[in-house]
């Protein structure tokens, strides 16, 4: 018998090659394993932000101080169950998602070049546009394309919907086109790792109930994700249609940004054990409660480690340093 979650699996790691099976292949593919919630328009970016929030330009870490709790649930989506006890260890996280400005502390001093930057893998059938370096991005379907997300030629995180774009005056804003591979590259030069799914869903917890959407008791949002009917419109209710700088909403009671909402994060939980494929949490600024919801602690996608998309980002935990005194 053949599980949800090894269903899941399968999808995702056969993303690539239904990226070269027609636009309807890249469509379902992409709607399974790169968590399809919608945007606003790319010409809408931005025109619809309220909030001046410039986000936090050096945040730090913090100590979670670990303990004992119910991982999982029975929710919306049959692979966040069942609930089952889990112990963690103390650990330090990241208050924020890993910013554009510190990967590109990392690139300038080694040189790296992302997955996205790197010829792809030739694939039977690979359209075009294919063999170029690029990444996934969103676009709102219309009428002449109705794929939620395109391969892009020149999608990378310094262009992260494509060569028009840029993060020139976004150096708080988490990176992303991304994937596990450069998340662990960027992790192992700081000398630090990517969280566990244990480590990263106690840490979103931070030992409260969890809500099955993040709003305030005035229904406020309280993170950055897609208020509207996904995918036709945004409206952007939060203060963002985009990905928001980090920081800019409240931190949790352990001390921790943007676990809900805003991009996706990895984590180094297998989606199933032998596949090239990893959990990521936390949903982002595209998930929406008609579609997707994926904005809880207890939530999960699936994602191909080398396929970054503009709204999986990640941040690092130390397990090595010990608590503070
Ligand atoms: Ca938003």
């Amino acid at each position: 018998m053949i599980g949800h979650n090894d269903k899941w699996a399968e999808q995702a790691r056969s993303n690539r090659r239904q990226f070269a099976s027609g636009p309807f292949g890249l469509m379902l593919a992409l709607l399974f394993a790169v968590s399809a919630c919608g945007e606003a328009p790319q010409q809408d970016r931005r025109k619809v932000v309220a909030a001046a929030c410039t986000g936090l330009t050096e945040p730090g870490m913090v100590w979670i101080a670990g303990g004992h709790f119910t991982m999982g649930e029975d929710a919306r989506y049959s692979e966040e169950g069942p609930p089952r006890e889990v112990e963690v260890a103390g650990f330090w996280m990241s208050q924020t998602e890993v910013t554009n400005a510190q990967f590109s502390r990392f690139v300038a001093a080694t040189g790296y070049r992302t997955e996205a930057e790197r010829d792809p893998p030739s694939l039977p059938g690979a359209p075009p546009e294919m063999l170029l370096p690029g990444s996934a991005v969103f676009r709102v379907p219309t009428s002449d394309n109705r794929n939620w997300w395109n391969w892009v030629p020149g999608a990378s995180w310094r262009n992260p919907s494509g060569p028009e774009s840029a993060i020139d005056g976004r150096d708080n804003d988490p990176v992303v086109q991304v994937t596990y591979n450069d998340a662990l590259a960027y992790a192992q030069w700081a000398g630090l790792s990517l969280p566990s799914e244990e480590q990263w869903e106690f840490a979103a917890r931070a030992g409260a109930e969890s809500l099955p959407e993040p709003k305030d008791a005035a229904g406020n949002p309280t993170a950055n994700y897609y208020q509207g009917v996904f995918p036709a419109r945004d409206l952007g209710e939060d203060g963002f249609t985009a990905r928001a700088p980090v920081g800019c909403f409240p931190a949790n009671a352990f001390g921790l940004h943007d676990m809900i909402g805003n991009v996706w994060e990895w984590t180094t939980a297998a989606a199933r054990p032998g596949l090239p494929v990893n959990v990521i949490k936390g949903g982002s600024y595209l998930c929406a409660a008609n579609y997707c919801a994926r904005y809880r602690p207890a939530a999960r996608q699936f994602q191909e480690r080398d396929l970054g998309t503009d709204h999986i980002g990640f941040r690092l935990v130390d397990n090595q340093l010990p608590a503070p005194r």
